[in-house]
């Protein structure tokens, strides 16, 4: 009788230890909500001029600028073991603060006339005219939208 108790005992204890767990794990558990069609609706319609309708270009320039820093790659660091520091070929170095920019990205149109940038691809989303029903919009709530 007294065994039977103990794992009775043992098992409400097991059942109450996992229901505990179970409520702590919910509660840092990430949001797992998506956005259904008429929240991406609302967003743009509602969203004013603070939503942009952006379409795409074939003809705007993809650039990679040398970073804050000024120079190709890392500065003061041959980046491409070539035997020359900061030459040009170091632009876009994996770990230096050189960056690839798009039309849409802040610091585009600074990188444009920035000694050192080079274009390297053309085809970018730029700001239309929202009665063009623009493929892309970028809203400040929930950011870069895809119409279809
Ligand atoms: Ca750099
Ligand atoms: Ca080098």
């Amino acid at each position: 009788m007294v065994i039977r108790l103990l794992i009775v005992v043992l098992l409400l204890g097991g059942v109450a230890a996992r229901l505990v767990m179970l409520n702590q794990t919910r509660r840092f558990a990430p949001p797992t909500a998506g956005l259904d069609r008429a929240d991406v609706k609302r967003a743009v319609t509602e969203g004013g001029d603070d939503v942009q309708p952006y379409c795409f270009a074939d003809d705007v320039a993809v650039l990679l600028t040398v970073g804050k820093d000024g120079q190709p790659g890392q500065a003061e660091v041959d980046d491409n073991l070539n035997g020359v520091v900061d030459d040009r070929r170091e632009t876009g170095a994996v770990g230096s603060d050189d960056e690839c920019l798009g039309p849409a990205d802040a610091g585009y149109h600074d990188a444009l006339d920035r000694p050192g940038t080079l274009s390297i691809s053309k085809g970018g989303f730029v700001e239309c005219d929202s009665a063009d029903d623009p493929p892309r919009y970028l809203t400040p709530d929930l950011g870069w939208i895809v119409n279809r």
